[in-house]
């Protein structure tokens, strides 16, 4: 699919969730600099940088997409043939793929040892992060139940629901103002992430920042569990994580007149709320950001 189309599926919501949106971008970047019919490589970058600016502006709270892009845009400053650059470029989107990959079956290989026997599991929205773990301790015949939020105003947790009842786990699914009353009855709160930025703030799904606190009041661990990918290095070089806001129509289609919807797609939870962070080099404080980032920037993660 061209990078055009791709984008529009993502500004529609019919992607959804970090990885799958930075998978969508990579291959749609490969596609595009495979039948490229650019003659020099100017223009070859060129059209790869439009390609790249496209996809990055369909969801601006993504950094698993952006530094993907980054990767495909340095491999190809280096080359110095037309022919190659294609190659070169559809190449190192592939191998960004193949590390989100190879990254995701590593978490879930740490995760996996966090579900205990009994345990019930609190989870926000929908990632396939988060739901790959959950799966994985079922199969391995851990037997545990998950209360999962309904998040409004799209309805990911839907989605959420059914994979895990599918899989044959145990699943109360909720209104999100529920969060509260069930957070007694939770071992742990297990989310995904869309960011983490340098000083450990977790950007998630809006009403993240809220269960974080629910379960702090109540002493229930709150972790996140998180491909390195997603930490933003932009955040390190002292910018702010943009917050995606979405169509005020998700929320109120015809509201009456004077009404004023705000739609932001995702929230900040502080590193105070959160226990740790379940990533592919294992799991980590949100103190650790910066380090992380650092080790990334130097080549050696
Ligand atoms: C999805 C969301 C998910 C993260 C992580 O929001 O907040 O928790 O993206 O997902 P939306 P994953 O549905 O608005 O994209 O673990 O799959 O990367």
């Amino acid at each position: 699919m061209r990078s055009k189309a791709a984008a529009a599926r993502i500004r529609r919501l019919d992607v959804q969730g970090a990885i799958s949106v930075a998978k969508a971008g990579l291959q749609a970047l490969a596609y595009d600099a495979k039948h490229s019919k650019a003659k020099t490589l100017a223009a070859f970058n060129k059209e790869l940088k439009r390609n790249s600016r496209l996809l990055a502006a369909a969801r601006p709270t993504e950094p698993a997409l952006r530094n993907g892009l980054a990767a495909v845009q340095r491999a190809v400053a280096s080359e110095k043939s037309m022919p190659n650059a294609r190659l070169v470029a559809s190449n190192a989107a592939g191998s960004y793929l193949q590390k989100l990959e190879e990254a995701k079956e590593k978490i879930v290989r740490v995760g996996v040892r966090r579900i205990m026997p009994g345990m019930t599991v609190f989870t926000h929205c929908h990632s396939s992060t988060v739901t790959a773990i959950l799966i994985a301790a079922k199969e391995k015949g851990i037997r545990f139940k998950v209360i999962n939020t309904e998040t409004r105003p799209h309805y990911q947790g839907r989605i959420t629901a059914r994979e895990l009842a599918k899989a044959g786990i145990s699943v109360t699914h909720i209104v999100d103002s529920a969060a509260r009353r069930f957070m007694n009855s939770a071992d742990l709160v297990l989310v995904g992430a869309d960011a983490i930025t340098a000083e450990g703030n977790l950007i998630n799904k809006i009403g993240t920042g809220q269960i974080a606190l629910a379960a702090h009041e109540a002493k229930t661990d709150f972790a996140c569990a998180c491909e390195t990918f997603k930490f933003d290095p932009v955040t390190f070089s002292g910018a702010y994580e943009p917050i995606e806001k979405r169509d005020k129509g998700e929320i109120w289609k015809h509201p009456p007149r004077g009404v004023r919807i705000k739609n932001p797609a995702f929230d900040i939870t502080p590193p105070e709320y959160i226990d740790y962070i379940i990533t592919e080099e294992g799991v980590i404080t949100p103190y650790e950001a910066a380090h992380i980032l650092h080790e990334r920037a130097a080549g050696n993660i």
